[in-house]
């Protein structure tokens, strides 16, 4: 048997106290699925397939004891690619019970992401949808293959002749008995797979998150919510990502045995009638999908009369917008303040509107201790005062996978999670996100590294220097733009935005990670020790002229 997959652990301390408050409860992160394995209600909709309980219990169990009979199991990972169809849930599931640790890739990455991912965890396993133009042909499955050694079995979900089919595998029963669960889970303690992080550095970084911990920010998140069985929730957001994941997302209505409906995107009035189709009572959005249905709801109100609830997260969002939701969508408003690193903060359901308006909510666990201290010192700033946010808990990550060096920036020498989040808290310990000190720039709740983008800039035989922030956006509230000062020598052609453009999606750069905007300048400013000085960078760029 392969060893575990190693990781940064709490301290024995720490995990005797989330097991003794019953925080930990030692269950595998399957159990969510399997404590409803003779449920025939509803699970899942995609399309015109319903799924239920029972049916996504049988169909994981099927292709867990596929992967399980080609010898993959504890200690093992998977590069996994879905859009959001049921079998994101159905592969979930089974890689958990045969012990696999996946890494579920956003559809919206391309080749930089996936070779990061492929590269750091050496994956054994890959699953893919023919939908996505890398996987149309074999040739980045290759590429792949070299970069990951262990790389032997690739899946598809849809048509693929280079790769084994997901539907037969999940409709083919080994040597097993049908109604056995396939119970081949990693430990309780270990990595049940990876999170991905916004990240703020060069190359995107792995978050582990074990059963134990993941599994209890689901059940508190359903809490909170006040999910049951009765809660049809529509997942509109890339079925990958934390939030809709598990905040309290699809694993919180499974946990609570209701009924997820997928959405291919937030797209308003293809939700709408999903949302009327199915009787949705609850989604979750990022702010600039909110504005975009808040501009298609007049004369849809109707369709939504079954909407309760809205989660809004992932990126700031403005107060005035907040107060147009319950009036404009009927439904209440619920703020999310979360991080795949870990803490979730809410607003409560029976929190004032004062609140629910103007913060991002609190903690959702009572063992979350959260220090808002000064940048530089890390000396906790008074109540009320801005501060940026470090934080530790029973589902707060404490270590990036494989990042010793960096880890050692990324916390503090007590654990403590450094968040680059700058926030206010308030004496009942609410937070109010008020900007950030990490260097990554929120495109409508995508994250991109500046440092990842800037590297691949560089490489550009005519750039010389380059730098990427943030500039306001209506509709994103913030969008790119990449500040470039080009070789002397560089061929006035060559550097137009769109032939920088054209060299970032050859470099694999997703489409979202592509600068919005350029600048072309003489020089950037430098700090004393010879970095780009970001703040005087801004100023320069907003006292200027605008950028192309
Ligand atoms: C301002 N900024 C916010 C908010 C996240 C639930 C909800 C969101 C995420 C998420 C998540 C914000 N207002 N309401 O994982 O489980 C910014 C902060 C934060 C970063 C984390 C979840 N909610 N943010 O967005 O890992 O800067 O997770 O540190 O993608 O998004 O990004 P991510």
């Amino acid at each position: 048997m392969r060893p575990s997959l190693p990781f940064s652990r709490w301290p024995q301390v720490l995990e005797d106290e989330y097991r003794g408050q019953g925080f930990w409860l030692d269950l595998p992160l399957s159990n969510i699925l399997q404590r409803h394995r003779d449920n025939q209600g509803t699970a899942v909709i995609c399309g015109e397939r319903h799924f239920s309980y029972a049916e996504l219990n049988r169909l994981s169990n099927n292709l867990a004891a596929q992967f399980v009979c080609r010898g993959l199991g504890v200690g093992d990972t998977a590069l996994v690619q879905l859009p959001n169809i049921a079998e994101f849930y159905i592969v979930f599931f089974a890689l958990l019970k045969a012990g696999i640790a996946p890494v579920n890739a956003l559809f919206s990455h391309q080749k930089l992401e996936l070779r990061a991912y492929a590269s750091q965890l050496n994956p054994a396993l890959l699953v893919i949808s023919d939908e996505h133009p890398l996987f149309t042909d074999e040739v980045f499955t290759a590429e792949l293959k070299t970069l990951a050694p262990a790389l032997d079995l690739v899946c598809s979900a849809g048509e693929c002749n280079f790769a084994l089919h997901l539907s037969s595998l999940c409709s083919m029963t080994v040597d097993v008995d049908v109604d056995a669960d396939i119970d081949c889970n990693s430990a309780a303690e270990e990595v049940a797979f990876f999170q991905l992080s916004g990240g703020s550095t060069g190359t995107p970084k792995l978050i582990p998150r074990t059963h134990n911990d993941y599994y209890y920010s689901v059940r508190r998140s359903a809490e909170i919510c006040q999910l049951d069985g009765a809660t049809r929730y529509l997942c509109a957001l890339p079925a990958a990502h934390n939030y809709p994941l598990s905040s309290p997302g699809a694993l919180g209505v499974f946990f609570a045995g209701g009924c997820v409906v997928m959405a291919r995107d937030p797209e308003p009035l293809r939700c709408f009638s999903l949302i009327e189709k199915h009787g949705v009572t609850m989604t979750a959005l990022v702010p600039s999908a909110v504005i975009l249905w808040l501009q298609a709801a007049p004369g849809y109100q109707q369709q939504l009369s079954s909407l309760k609830l809205l989660q809004v997260g992932g990126a700031s969002f403005a107060e005035a917008l907040a107060r147009r939701v319950p009036v404009e969508l009927g439904c209440q408003l619920q703020q999310v303040f979360g991080m795949a690193e870990g803490l979730v903060n809410y607003t409560r359901l029976n929190d004032s509107d004062e609140r629910i308006f103007t913060t991002q909510g609190c903690p959702m666990s009572s063992a979350d201790e959260v220090w808002v201290v000064d940048p530089e010192s890390h000396t906790p700033v008074a109540c009320g005062q801005t501060g940026m946010l470090m934080t530790r808990g029973p589902y707060t990550f404490r270590g990036y996978f494989n990042a010793a060096e960096y880890n050692v920036s990324a916390f503090n020498p007590d654990g403590f999670y450094i968040s680059g989040d700058l926030v206010t808290q308030d004496e009942n310990g609410y937070l109010r996100v008020v900007g950030r000190v990490k260097d990554q720039i929120n495109r409508g709740g995508e994250k991109i590294a500046a440092e990842e983008i800037e590297n691949i800039l560089l490489r550009h035989p005519d750039v010389l220097q380059a730098a990427l922030i943030s500039v306001p956006d209506a509709l994103l509230g913030e969008k790119s733009l990449a500040c470039i000062v080009a070789h002397k020598t560089a061929g006035q052609s060559e550097l137009k935005p769109v032939a920088l453009r054209k060299y970032l999606r050859a470099q694999g750069v997703a489409e979202f990670k592509l600068p919005d905007r350029f600048q072309f300048m003489a020089s950037l400013p430098l700090t004393a020790v010879g970095k780009t000085d970001k703040k005087e960078l801004r100023q320069q760029i907003f006292t200027t002229a605008p950028a192309i």
